[in-house]
């Protein structure tokens, strides 16, 4: 009797480690490598959507390829046409058009081989905090490009990831940005430092010494990621003043910021090339986040920026939610981009 008794109580509680295995599999699954439909059903319940999320989001950046691309055209003046109101810019254009002429393949197939090629080593091979304890980003932009709102997102992402993390809030410009940062990171349940927006001195202070401070405390965290205030790419006294955060950064540890990672809305058009080129020369960009996706017409700066900046893209922002936030996938990308069924934004 004893040993049957024995036997139940040794199932149930090998059911029962099942059950937790299995509850905390699905916790671990990231937002990132769920379908967008997931991505949809996610966010039910919460605020209605105030943007469409589905593969609609990429199927609408090829928009003014539609009508060629069915017609088989390979009519150089329209193909220029198309590629540039696409924001490809002239010359990576040219470049697809003379290949387009001299290739046997019909234009579907051919940009969607060529697309492929030129943002396939887009993808990052691996995740960037994994072999950095703590891993520290800094996350740079010009204004309203979406750096606050990406930041509240990929604390949410790796949280997901049972990643501890600390946000720093050094966009000390506005009294507002601290607020509205601690905010989202809180409402997402990472951990949140900058100077004490109550204070009055907040407005204006030293963003270097915020996250000297910053860093001191999260020491023990697995991520830290750093908010910076947008600035004009052409302000050189604000460009130095990254640099000075840098230096900083290094007083507490050796090797931070181990990432930087710059901000682009990707609604910019040739714009965000130049941005990005700027930023670049003065701090030297380990990976992009392309953020405002989902009010994407022109699918042609992705490509662009990628040829003219060579770093990987990490995240793309799909909306203004915390879940709204894809990892990169260059395959699924491109692919999503041509998929006809796609309704468009
Ligand atoms: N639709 C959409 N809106 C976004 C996305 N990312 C950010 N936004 C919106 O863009 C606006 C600016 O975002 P912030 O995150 O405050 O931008 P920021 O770069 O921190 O701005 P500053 O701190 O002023 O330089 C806000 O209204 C956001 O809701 C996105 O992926 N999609
Ligand atoms: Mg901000």
């Amino acid at each position: 009797m004893l040993i049957l008794y024995f036997g139940i109580l040794i199932v149930l509680i090998a059911m029962a480690g099942l059950w937790l295995l299995r509850a905390k599999k699905r916790s671990h699954q990231l937002p990132s490598e769920l379908e967008t439909k997931d991505l949809e059903k996610a966010s039910e319940g919460s605020k209605p959507p105030s943007t469409p999320k589905s593969k609609s989001v990429w199927g609408g950046l090829l928009k003014s390829w539609s009508g060629l691309l069915s017609s088989s055209s390979k009519d150089q003046k329209a193909w220029e046409e198309v590629l540039i109101s696409s924001d490809m810019g002239p010359k990576l254009a040219n470049e697809l058009i003379s290949k387009l002429q001299k290739s046997e393949k019909a234009p579907a197939e051919f940009f969607k081989e060529e697309l492929y090629e030129l943002i396939k080593d887009a993808e990052a091979p691996q995740a960037a905090w994994e072999s950095k304890k703590p891993w520290v980003v800094f996350i740079i932009g010009v204004n309203g490009a979406g750096k606050t709102t990406s930041i509240v997102k990929l604390a949410r992402h790796l949280l997901q990831q049972s990643k501890s993390v600390g946000v720093v809030g050094a966009d000390t410009f506005r009294k507002a940005a601290i607020e509205q940062l601690e905010r989202g990171v809180l409402g997402v349940g990472a951990d949140f430092f900058s100077i004490k927006s109550s204070n009055d001195e907040s407005e204006g202070a030293d963003p270097s010494a915020v996250i000297f401070d910053g860093l001191s405390k999260f020491k023990e965290k697995d991520t830290i990621i750093v908010d910076t205030s947008g600035r004009l790419q052409t302000k050189k006294n604000l460009m130095e003043e990254l640099k000075k955060m840098k230096r900083v950064a290094q007083k507490v540890m050796p090797e931070a910021p181990h990432d930087v990672w710059l901000v682009i809305d990707s609604t910019l058009g040739q714009n965000s090339v130049s941005q990005g080129r700027a930023f670049h020369e003065a701090l030297g960009v380990t990976g992009l986040v392309l953020t405002k996706l989902d009010g994407l017409s022109r699918g042609g700066t992705i490509f662009q920026l990628f040829q003219e900046l060579k770093t990987p893209i990490r995240f793309l922002g799909v909306g203004e939610r915390p879940e709204e936030l894809l990892s990169f996938k260059s395959r699924t990308f491109v692919e999503d981009l041509f998929d006809q069924k796609a309704s468009n934004p």
